[in-house]
């Protein structure tokens, strides 16, 4: 029996029977010796989309805040964010052919155009920096090349840190929670891969991975969508294209045939405000609706979905999320919990 069906399978045993009893006795007895490794799901999802966003949220929801060690890596994280994404900015308004508002602001763009990318990144290193970014990101050159990243490549989050860069910008600055949701070179080498959550007094443990080898026959699988990258092509392929081509490549997928999978629409802050400027016809001739209607849209990417999943019989749940809101990913983390529930009941034909 697989360690999932075996788990979960007591869920639906009468709750005051013998065998529920003596079930919990051996299911104590096997913890107890650590023989039951927790229940695997899996977590895959197109590129910044916010997988790594995921399970940082899962980890601060499950009560482990980070280490001191960890929260200064994410503050060197942070300024390497803002220091990369300031050049990007400046070097996109020169060849965009953008004038600065601000000609004093020149010398603040050299400080981005000659920048050491071996200094350590640290509160006193990154003093020369808070000016320029003061200043710059005031500019309406910049503001303008800003306005314009769909056609380049840019982190989302550097905006936020810009906001910020007063109190990002203090000698004694220490991350909060939230800029630490935001900070995206992290999670380019930090180990953020494995992440324990209980459901039903059963450990499940969440694995970011692209190969599926272990995966039970079913078990939900997590899939993350960055809905507001509908309109991102510049000189890759269109990001929202790639999620569903390869969403529709896992639905293929003979190892997981029997999985639910369990949508995550995400960027959903991002994308009510890019509605309103993008009109997804562009880049999504069919779709109808009104393009600047956010349920339209999410219909829309919901169907799109479906579409690609294939096989009719196969479960689907979603969800609309922002993954840098904590409130707005424990409410939906709630029902993911009853959907894995459901799709359990499913599968053993119990509704
Ligand atoms: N505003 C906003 N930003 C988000 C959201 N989810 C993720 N981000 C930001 O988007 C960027 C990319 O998110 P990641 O979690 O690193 O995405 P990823 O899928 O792990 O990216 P790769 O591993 O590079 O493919 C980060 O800067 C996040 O802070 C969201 O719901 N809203
Ligand atoms: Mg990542």
């Amino acid at each position: 029996m697989s360690k999932a069906l075996h788990r979960l399978s007591q869920c639906f045993l009468p709750d005051n029977s013998d065998a529920r009893r003596r079930s919990r006795e051996i299911d104590a007895m096997l913890k107890r010796d650590r023989l039951i490794p927790p229940v695997v799901i899996f977590l895959a999802g197109s590129r910044k989309g916010g997988k790594t966003t995921f399970l940082k949220q899962m980890r601060l929801i499950n009560g482990a805040e980070y280490n001191h060690k960890e929260v200064l890596e994410f503050r060197e994280a942070i300024y390497d964010d803002i220091i990369q994404g300031m050049r990007v900015l400046v070097q996109e308004r020169n060849k965009l052919g953008i004038p600065l508002q601000n000609s004093a602001n020149e010398k603040h763009e050299m400080l981005f155009n000659s920048c050491d990318w071996h200094m350590n990144l640290e509160p006193y290193t990154f003093q020369p920096y808070v000016e320029a970014v003061n200043s710059l990101w005031k500019d309406s050159g910049i503001q303008e090349a800003h306005r314009r990243r769909t056609d380049f490549e840019f982190c989302e989050s550097v905006k936020y840190f810009c906001d910020n860069i007063h109190r990002i910008g203090q000698l004694n600055y220490l991350p909060y929670n939230q800029d630490i949701l935001y900070a995206h070179s992290f999670g380019q080498y930090f180990v953020l891969r494995d992440t324990p959550f209980a459901i039903a007094e059963s450990s499940w443990r969440l694995i970011l991975r692209k190969t599926f080898f272990g995966i039970d026959f079913n078990t939900p699988f997590f899939y993350i969508i960055g809905c507001s990258d509908y309109d991102r092509t510049g000189f890759e392929d269109n990001r929202l294209v790639d999620s569903l081509n390869y969403f529709e490549c896992l639905c293929r997928n003979g190892r997981l045939r029997n999985c639910p999978f369990i949508l995550f629409f995400n960027k959903m802050d991002l994308l009510a405000e890019k509605i309103h400027t993008t009109d997804i016809r562009k880049n999504f001739p069919e779709f109808q609706g009104d393009p600047h209607r956010l349920e339209d849209v999410q219909e829309f990417l919901v169907q799109s979905f479906q579409k690609r999943k294939g096989d009719d019989s196969r479960q689907i749940f979603y969800h609309m999320t922002t993954a840098v809101d904590t409130e707005n990913f424990q409410k939906v983390f709630k029902s993911v919990k009853d959907d894995i529930m459901l799709s359990i009941c499913k599968y053993f034909s119990l509704l």
